[in-house]
């Protein structure tokens, strides 16, 4: 086997805040890094073709993708532009593992090739398996390849899984800093404004998931994520709360044994141990002082208010497109909201009105999911008018 420190990586969606922390450890662990994408911030890029010599870098605006290209011809990186050059990197089958941090139902395209293409994934982008949870586990079977989890709860449940048995599992246990919001009824998350719900308390993320975070539909996703990722029901799946963010999940065994996993919440653990799997390295994280921290706190999650979170079970135990359709709406939704058109609350009743209206497709295609995706955004819009 290779030593870690010989490995390839690359990097999807760099620019992003996991994305520049992978990059953070493909510094600290020395791997070679072959290929970076971006969406639209080239400088970042520049800085990232100078620091880490990739051989190829695609950019999704192909207008910036071609100053890019004049910025860096002095070097030997290959700028390309558009998503299907991103979804080729992806699929390029060159690296060890591709990590794929991508915003979105954008991340979709890209983590199938990456599977198609019989490489590692290491997946940040948790609507991947939102939108198509079934057809991912499909086509992961059939290349025989593994999705290493690099959100931080499942990070956590894959580490506490370790080499248990998984028909000893009774339950996992999915924690949530709760958000910046917890606690407050219905009312009073009415005048929440985008200023207010990007400052989350405990991990410092783009401004989509954090909106995602505040809603708890990023904790919705996560419930979805658990599903696909390890293969349980529903039902087996509790979240709880723990403003803390020390324990970033823990696994229930038959024998009523919980196996967890803490440490300082910072995603770059995450990310370096999906890359170094099934190795530890050293690493930059500071260690954990449980006597610093004092007191670790658990609270039960208010679905009710928090009516995302609830919905997101719905969507588990009906299946089929719903998980597409309840990804789309949320995008549209947070982007209206960013955009100041929509209030917070606005977002859970738009999403679970358009969910409720979505045509059910039992056994999606990919083409059904895009058509499901496209569709939850117009219903978004249809909404707002009506
Ligand atoms: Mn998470």
């Amino acid at each position: 086997m290779k030593s870690v420190y010989e490995k390839s990586v690359t990097v999807l969606g760099s620019t992003g805040s996991v994305g520049t922390q992978a990059l953070d450890v493909a510094r600290s662990l020395e791997l070679k890094v072959d290929a970076i994408t971006g969406a639209t911030r080239i400088d970042i890029l520049e800085d990232q073709i100078r620091g880490f010599k990739p051989s190829v870098c695609a950019v999704l605006d192909e207008d910036r993708a071609r100053e890019l290209a004049l910025k860096v011809a002095d070097t030997s990186c290959k700028v390309v532009g558009g998503y299907d050059a991103i979804v080729d990197i992806a699929g390029q089958g060159v690296s060890d593992s591709v990590i794929n941090s991508i915003t979105g139902k954008a991340g979709l395209r890209p983590s199938l090739a990456v599977i198609e293409s019989g490489v590692s994934l290491a997946l940040a982008n948790k609507e991947t398996i939102v939108c198509a949870g079934e057809l991912v586990n499909k086509a992961l079977a059939e290349k025989n390849v593994k999705i290493l989890p690099v959100d931080s709860e499942h990070s956590a449940i894959f580490q506490s899984i370790a080499n248990n048995r998984h028909g000893d599992i009774s339950k996992v246990i999915l924690t949530a800093s709760g958000g910046p919001f917890y606690g407050k009824t219905r009312d009073e998350l009415a005048g929440i404004t985008p200023e207010m719900a990007l400052a989350h308390p405990t991990w410092k993320m783009g401004p989509k998931i954090t909106i995602d975070s505040a809603t708890l539909m990023n904790k919705g996703f996560e419930v979805i994520e658990a599903k696909y990722l390890f293969d349980v029901e529903p039902s087996q799946i509790d979240v709880i709360v723990h403003p803390e963010s020390i324990v970033h999940s823990m696994v229930e065994y038959i024998d009523k044994a919980v196996l967890a996993q803490l440490s300082c919440p910072d995603m770059r653990l995450c990310v370096q141990y999906a890359l170094s799997y099934p190795n530890r390295c050293a690493g930059t994280l500071k260690p954990l002082d449980l006597t610093e921290v004092g007191s670790l706190t658990f609270k039960k999650p208010d679905k009710k208010t928090f009516k995302l979170l609830g919905l997101a079970y719905d969507v588990l135990n009906r299946g089929g497109n719903l998980g597409a359709a309840l990804n789309g709406a949320n995008e549209r939704a947070v982007a209206l909201f960013l955009d100041k058109r929509i209030s917070f609350t606005d977002i859970m009743d738009l999403v679970c009105e358009a969910v409720d209206k979505i045509a059910y497709i039992e056994d999606p295609t990919l083409d059904d999911i895009e058509q499901t995706d496209i569709r939850s955004r117009e219903l978004i819009d249809e909404l707002l008018r009506s």
